[in-house]
């Protein structure tokens, strides 16, 4: 009885929308992909993103004070959490990949419990390669103080480039 409606899953997999290419194509230049434990994907294996697309997603903006800049700042850009929603993710832990080779491991616990930022804007503007675009996890440091530690500040990533979720 179970065999053979684990039999009937299997067969229908193909077809499931879970499990087909089920997000609309960039038309725009990629600046995010997405890979690993989600089952939204636009090719196969990945959700691309283009700047478009993730104004599409639910925005939050924090004026906050980080190590990198002097005085508060304003950020604003999709939250992770959205993020993660939006591509079917299911998993434990993100590794956020940078354009310059850095990575940092966050846990998906992080995008829950305060509103965690892949900000693709800095006081208004895109953020420039040299401007530690064009994306910049940001985490509202002023409004919740307990986030300024190092652990918090090292998974800042900036330049982000690529998400792994990992389960
Ligand atoms: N893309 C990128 N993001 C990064 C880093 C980096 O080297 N590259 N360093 C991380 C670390 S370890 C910390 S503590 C903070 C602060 O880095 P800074 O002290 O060099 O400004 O940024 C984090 N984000
Ligand atoms: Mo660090």
């Amino acid at each position: 009885m179970f065999l053979r409606l684990k039999l009937l899953l299997v067969l229908l997999m193909p077809f499931s929308p879970a499990l087909a290419v089920s997000l609309p194509a960039p038309e725009g230049e990629v600046i995010l992909r997405i890979h690993g434990a989600i089952s939204q994907t636009n090719k196969p294996g990945i959700a691309a993103f283009d700047m478009a697309m993730l104004d599409a997603l639910e925005q939050r903006q924090t004026i906050t004070e980080t190590p990198w800049y002097e005085g508060p700042q304003e950020f604003t850009g999709p939250t992770l959490a959205a993020l993660l929603a939006h591509v079917g993710a299911k998993g434990q832990a993100l590794r956020i990949v940078a354009i310059n080779d850095y990575a940092a491991t966050i846990p998906v616990s992080d995008t829950q419990a305060s509103p965690v930022i892949l900000a693709s804007r800095h006081e208004g503007r895109e953020l420039s390669l040299r401007e530690k675009g064009p994306l910049f996890v940001i985490y509202p440091f002023s409004e919740m103080p307990h986030l300024k530690n190092e652990v918090i500040f090292s998974r800042s990533v900036w330049q982000v480039m690529s998400i792994e979720v990992l389960p």
